[in-house]
């Protein structure tokens, strides 16, 4: 244990960027006594206007308009915001001067007394983070579930939380950082490229994803996915127990098997089968997430009926393929939280039918080339927004036809105008929203009013008959 990072009386922190993750980290830390350095790249007057309440605080000490080593050097230790690069001057500067820089997950590790699960991967962490969740509340343990997924674990410790077990949906960033923490189960879901404008390429992204396992005991489980190449590559640097689930090759390498929409876990003595006809994760995706949250949680000790209990219960979160509407045939699906190339591939193998994809946005330095195979396999056209529109226009060049399109209101009359009976308007970007909106859920939401503003204009439009309209 790293005493030196729990937080003491009377011990100066300084915390850079005042977000979700540093107002958490400012109260956590006021709360245990400390004296707060803050340091955010906002104007003053916009982190006044913002951040007024916290700001008044006599023990806490701030700058805005940029990090100056000047300011950061009075602390201790300094904890940063996941949002900030570690290669940062103000970072190499304080380290160069000794003075510890870490992330959320080192502060909290000496503080947690609880069972963690800790789940990574480029795509799917929040379903199965959640998924999780409520199979352990389902079974009536008290659990707490957060982290990436929204709120921060310094939080709930601040609030007082005691909760038996954390379930913890962790980035890339939030793992660069994170000193001693060792989660007693944690699952690896896949990697494919993603964030690579911040950690530079694909094994540096994935080496920040490995270290969720960096930690662990012999004891602990980690849970990988045995169909990812990289993963499965990744494997021999673990070294706890590691399980693996998957569909293909031979049974006796999976933990948890995938055969369409049962998953069996062969390792249990007398062998289990879940199945999961009648829930809302009985697709290809929704297989695998079950299949880790499945050996996640009987490793916790719970048994078949409580896990298929929970499998049951479950409701996935807003903007993961979920349904808008479906209207002359055609179906709306927002999969708005797709910001990477790999989960916009998973979209468009998952349809039946054709997909009339809208992709673009903000780029995060990804080869989009890898999308053209699927694209030419899965969607009859393709409409661009945002930043990344030019860049994904050569990438896609003779894959199909490329539309560009200047709002997401534009993005959707043109999808829809292109769309058959049979088909999908997938919204399924593999960028960031930040060019055009504030969040994926932004995206999301509007590409939702938007579709629905059209469907309820064509509806009201006169049949040429006479007749009533078809909307559904
Ligand atoms: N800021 C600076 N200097 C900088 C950059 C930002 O001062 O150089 C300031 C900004 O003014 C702002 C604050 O830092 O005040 C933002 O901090 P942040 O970007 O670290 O974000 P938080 O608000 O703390 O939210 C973070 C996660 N964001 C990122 O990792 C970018 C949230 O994940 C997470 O929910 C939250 O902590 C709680 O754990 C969001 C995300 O997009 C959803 N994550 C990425 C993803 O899922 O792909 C990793």
């Amino acid at each position: 244990m790293h005493e030196e990072l729990k937080i003491k009386p009377g011990m100066k922190v300084g915390v850079i960027g005042l977000g979700v993750t540093g107002r958490a980290m400012v109260r956590y830390c006021l709360g245990l006594g400390a004296e707060l350095f803050v340091s955010d790249n906002r104007s003053a007057e916009q982190l006044v206007a913002d951040e007024a309440e916290l700001l008044e605080n006599s023990r806490l000490q701030w700058e805005a308009g940029g990090h100056t080593l000047e300011f950061l050097q009075q602390a201790d230790m300094v904890v940063a915001s996941p949002g900030i690069p570690q290669d940062h001057n103000v970072i190499l500067g304080l380290t160069r001067l000794g003075i510890p820089v870490v992330g959320e997950l080192a502060v909290a590790a000496p503080s947690l007394s609880m069972k963690v699960v800790a789940v990574t991967g480029t795509n799917g962490k929040t379903t199965v983070t959640a998924l999780i969740g409520e199979i352990l509340a389902q079974a009536g343990i008290n659990v707490f579930v957060g982290g990436n997924i929204g709120t921060p674990l310094v939080q709930y410790l601040h609030e007082g939380g005691n909760a038996e077990v954390m379930v913890l949906e962790l980035s890339s960033f939030q793992l660069l950082m994170a000193g001693t923490f060792a989660p007693q189960v944690a699952v690896l879901l896949n990697i494919t490229p993603d964030h690579i404008d911040r950690h530079g390429s694909l094994e540096e992204y994935a080496a920040a994803k490995m270290r969720v396992f960096a930690n662990q005991k012999a004891a602990d489980t980690a849970i990988i996915n045995g169909d990812d190449p990289l993963c499965v590559q990744l494997a021999d640097k673990i070294t706890s127990n590691c399980l693996k689930f998957g569909t293909s090759g031979d049974q006796k390498q999976y933990a948890a098997q995938i055969k369409g929409n049962e998953i069996w876990l062969s390792g249990a003595e007398n062998k289990e089968c879940y199945d999961l006809a009648g829930t809302v994760l009985a697709n290809k995706i929704g297989a695998q997430n079950a299949a880790a949250a499945i050996l996640a949680v009987k490793i916790l000790g719970l048994t078949h009926d409580q896990i298929m209990a929970g499998l049951r219960s479950f409701t996935p979160a807003p903007h993961r393929l979920q349904q808008v509407t479906e209207h002359r045939g055609v179906l709306y699906v927002d999969d708005s939280k797709a910001t990477n190339t790999g989960a916009a591939i998973a979209a468009l193998e998952q349809l039946s039918g054709k997909a009339v994809l809208i992709a673009g946005g903000r780029e995060k330095g990804e080869d989009y080339s890898m999308l053209k195979a699927a694209i030419r396999d899965k969607a009859k056209d393709v409409v661009l927004i945002g930043e990344a529109a030019e860049k994904m226009k050569t990438s896609f060049n003779g894959a199909v036809p490329l539309h560009m399109a200047t709002t997401m209101a534009d993005a959707v009359r043109k999808a829809t105008q292109l769309a058959k009976a049979g088909d999908t308007v997938l919204l399924s970007p593999a960028c960031a929203s930040f060019d055009m909106f504030n969040s994926y859920g932004h995206r999301g939401q509007v590409f939702s009013e938007e579709v629905l503003r059209l469907v309820a204009e064509q509806s009201a439009e006169k049949m040429p008959d006479g007749g009533e309209n078809d909307a559904n």
